[in-house]
């Protein structure tokens, strides 16, 4: 995960202040009692998570009841799974290993990962088969042997932070000789083309705010993106303020546009003006837009004189001098499906009061995908109100609550990876590249030695043999799993560290069973964005059967490499939370903050802070407009660049140097399309992606105990699919059952399979088997975005489905495997 999620902190600065951290020999002995650490067998205890901030309800030292907090206006009705995922049947309860590599050795029987035959081990058995993998895989194949860029969505908090901790452990124990990642699943095309085009990374940054836009924006447009849906869920503790801005834009009656293949929750919520496009057209649709514009003497001239760079190098691309092909609005309705009519009409209503042009993300997670963020901002561009109050582009409306005013809070820091030993990538020059793109992992384990490109650069893929994953799930999180299966076989050792068996896991060699945040202490913010408050994320419960929390299983990893005291630097798990909070006390009071001491916070669980009037008004981009030449954009023309000369010199055939409409590998009615149906992989609204799948909240969703599938009633009709039925979707990658809903709310051609259905292969470990749960990334396909940003292309993918008439295979994935 990229640290610019965080509130991040670098290194360098978190050291400026270890002296100041010096005092905290001065804790109180009180605050290190357990018991005042969590609550007694019996109370309430304020805790948090990606899901908001809530009071667990504790009963003979179980958790009982969830309450929301206080402040949070709008709970998610997903955190009753987050009580139910911490005694569910799918928990990790003991240290396991896969039979044939305790008792034949690293690398045997590869087939055969997936196949559920584990062998319960005691943890000092278990530590040490790690420690020794670890001391062996680097020693035998030096620094690029053990892949240590576990991705994922790890909880809360600025301790247990567990991918964090591993990488830490190998910095202090392999001296870093491991190969990490770079970027992210979620947005890894945008933040990589939007430093060219806007000088930041765009994805994770404050938007214009809400109160601006609900008095402002007349036309809000939400493209592909539903944050009714997705603002449930936070990086840090969600703090669910969108959602009184969202009623408030509601009440002023003002207009709202969906588009998006699905009529989403935020559509309904709104009523909203629902244009349901083809998908992956959307550069298309974007172009014809502004090339009504364009024709009608629409655009703001004056705005891309002054404010952008290059307009005249794309100007001929969108007349058509460069290809022979005008981008009109009839060119673009024969490929996004929208009529030309309605196209020159989007074009006239964004002129015509100020338009704010909120884009989610999955279009950007998709093959091409640079090129749909980077036409949206030059359509901005041309209606020239970037950086006027409610005007411009937004791309984190839908996100962590994106747009919130933030409060005037310090800042916490949080565990370091622990670059103290080294500096990461001294081995780079003579070896393979110390960082691959995040999704190029599979890519990595077929093809080691070989060349990849990212962003101007061109490196080798290392030969990794040792997989170390924590607090992430790529056997859900990843595309193409039948291609992944086979890569996965070039692995000697798989080392997986979670609290469920996840398909992860179960295609692991050595299992550990980690806590979950609700088994140990922890801080963290409230509001990624809005950062409205910090929060003691207490303790609820103590350990489930054996699970440990990950700083106590890599303090003991760290100590068998030969280096426990520079992984825990003498600390214990209070004495971390206290040093964090003491930096934020120590910022806040340098600023005139008024913070609580320690002791009051860590008594009263939370602190929240106030948000000025000034945040309230907080237009992005509203500098750089005022004044281009002393505030300059951070790309080298300081202008918004609708053309790089950079990504021009990288010369690359699938990224050109302005944003260009380029047909994917396959999409909906395109060029050689071999399947009828669009796979929508999107967020599911009942969970965070595999996250509490395995708990009651599935029996809200599952369609005859699958995921669901939702079709158009014209799809089903002409395939003999009726509400309920079991489907098989499938093509040339995969095939998944699942469980049919028949509904207007997807259009015709696309069916909806979320991301994140647990991984049930009918022949675990075999390519190809049939899933018998409905994971989509049995279907999607592996490629990266272009060779400008190597993103997941998730988004993209064609299948078809049909009724289902053979036996049925059961669903087993929501238990432990077998003697676990
Ligand atoms: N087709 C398709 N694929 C997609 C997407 C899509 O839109 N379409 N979306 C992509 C996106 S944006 C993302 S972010 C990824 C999400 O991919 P992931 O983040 O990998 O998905 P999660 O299900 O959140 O997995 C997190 C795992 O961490 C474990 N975990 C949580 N806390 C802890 C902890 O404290 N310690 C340990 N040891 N483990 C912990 C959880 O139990 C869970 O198994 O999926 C991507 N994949
Ligand atoms: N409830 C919930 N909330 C979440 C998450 C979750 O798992 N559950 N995950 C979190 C994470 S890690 C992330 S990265 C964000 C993801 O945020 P997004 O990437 O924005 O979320 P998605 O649901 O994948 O897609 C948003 C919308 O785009 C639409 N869409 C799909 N393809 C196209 C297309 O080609 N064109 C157009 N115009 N629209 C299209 C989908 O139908 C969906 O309504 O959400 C976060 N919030
Ligand atoms: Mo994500």
């Amino acid at each position: 995960m990229s640290s610019s999620r965080s509130n991040h902190i670098s290194r360098r600065d978190f050291l400026k202040s270890v002296s100041a951290i010096g005092a905290l020999g001065a804790i109180s002995p009180s605050l290190l009692m357990s018991g005042a650490a969590y609550a007694a067998a019996n109370g309430e205890v304020l805790t948090g998570s990606h899901w908001g901030a809530f009071r667990a309800e504790v009963k003979d030292g179980r958790w009982v009841g969830v309450k929301p907090w206080e402040g949070d206006p709008h709970p998610s009705h997903q955190l009753k799974g987050v009580m139910d995922s911490v005694y569910s049947a799918s928990r990790i309860k003991y240290p396991m290993v896969r039979r044939a590599f305790l008792e034949k050795g690293p690398g045997a029987a590869v087939e055969e990962r997936g196949a559920g035959d584990f062998v319960r081990v005691s943890w000092d058995k278990a530590l040490d088969l790690v420690a020794n993998e670890l001391k062996r895989v680097n020693k035998t194949y030096g620094p690029e042997g053990v892949y240590a860029g576990s991705y994922g969505w790890k909880s809360s908090g600025k301790l247990h932070n567990c991918q964090s901790l591993l990488r830490r452990a190998l910095n202090v124990g392999l001296n870093g000789g491991f190969v990490n990642s770079t970027g992210d699943y979620s947005t890894a095309a945008s933040q990589v083309i939007m430093p060219h085009v806007m000088g930041t990374l765009e994805v994770y940054e404050q938007q214009t705010v809400w109160p601006v836009v609900v008095e402002h924006t007349d036309t809000l447009v939400f493209w592909g993106a539903d944050p009714v849906k997705t603002n449930q869920i936070s990086w840090t503790v969600a703090d669910h303020d969108t959602y009184t801005y969202l009623q408030e834009f509601k009440d002023t009656g003002k207009k709202v546009i969906c588009i998006d293949p699905f009529k989403t929750e935020t559509a309904k919520f709104f009523n909203a003006e629902w244009i349901p496009i083809r998908p992956h057209t959307d550069t298309a649709l974007m172009l014809g837009v502004a090339h009504t514009l364009y024709v009608e003497g629409k655009h703001d001239a004056d705005f891309l004189d002054e404010y952008t760079f290059g307009f005249d190098k794309f100007l001929p691309y969108l007349m058509g001098e460069t290809d022979g092909t005008p981008k009109s609005a009839e060119w673009a309705a024969n490929i996004c499906e929208v009529p030309a009519e309605q196209i020159k009409s989007l074009a006239n209503l964004f002129t015509e009061g100020r338009t704010m042009l909120a884009s989610g993300w999955s279009i950007q997670r998709q093959h091409h995908g640079e090129q749909s963020h980077w036409m949206l901002v030059t359509l901005a561009s041309m209606l020239g109100q970037i950086g006027l109050p409610g005007g411009g582009f937004g791309l984190s409306y839908h996100y962590s609550c994106g747009g919130c005013p933030s409060a005037t809070s310090p800042i916490l820091p949080g565990i370091t990876d622990g670059g103290q030993a080294v500096e990461g990538a001294a081995w780079l020059s003579n070896a393979g590249a110390a960082n691959i793109p995040v999704s190029r992992v599979v890519e990595m384990l077929e093809n080691p030695g070989g060349d990849f490109d990212f962003n101007g650069k061109r490196a080798k893929y290392p030969n990794a043999k040792l997989a170390y994953w924590v607090g992430g799930n790529p056997f859900a999180h990843h595309q193409d799993r039948n291609r992944m299966i086979k890569a996965w076989q070039k692995l000697e050792t798989v080392v997986v560290q979670d609290f469920q068996w996840t398909a992860t896991a179960r295609f692991a060699d050595i299992v550990l069973p980690a806590t979950s945040s609700y088994e140990r202490n922890d801080i963290e913010h409230i509001g990624d964005y809005s950062l409205k408050a910090i929060l003691a994320m207490k303790k609820v419960i103590d350990p489930v059967f054996e699970a440990r929390n990950d700083y106590d299983i890599f303090a003991d990893i760290a100590e068998r490499l030969g280096n426990r005291e520079a992984f825990t630097e003498g600390k214990s798990e209070l004495e971390w939370i206290q040093s964090f909070y003491s930096e934020a006390e120590k910022q806040g009071q340098a600023q005139q903050m008024d913070v609580p001491d320690f002791e009051s916070f860590w008594k009263e669980g939370v602190a929240v802070f106030p948000i000025s009037d000034e945040a309230k008004q907080f237009v992005r981009y509203g500098d750089y407009r005022e004044d281009p030449l002393l505030e300059p954009l951070g790309t080298p023309t300081g202008k918004i660049e609708i053309y790089s000369k950079n990504i021009e010199k990288m010369n690359y055939d699938d990224c050109p140097p302005h944003p260009t409409w380029m047909e994917p590998i396959e999409r909906l009615n395109g060029p050689g399309a071999k399947y009828p149906l669009h796979i929508n992989s999107s967020h599911p609204n009942d969970r965070l992606h595999s996250q509490l799948c395995g708990t009651v909240l599935r029996e809200s969703y599952a369609v005859a105990g699958r995921e669901p599938c939702v079709i158009n009633p014209q799809d089903a009709a002409a395939r003999g699919i009726k509400d309920g039925d079991v489907v098989r979707v499938f093509n040339d990658r995969g095939q998944v059952l699942a469980g049919a809903i028949i509904s207007e709310d997807t259009r015709p051609g696309v069916i909806r399979l979320y991301e994140g259905g647990w991984y049930n292969p009918v022949e675990g470990g075999k390519p190809g088997s049939l899933d018998a749960y409905g994971d989509v990334n049995c279907l999607t396909p592996g490629l990266g975005t272009s060779k400008l940003a190597q993103g997941n292309c998730g988004h993209t993918g064609l299948a078809d489905v049909e009724k289902f008439t053979g036996t049925l295979p059961e669903v087993t994935v929501f238990d432990a495997p077998k003697g676990a």
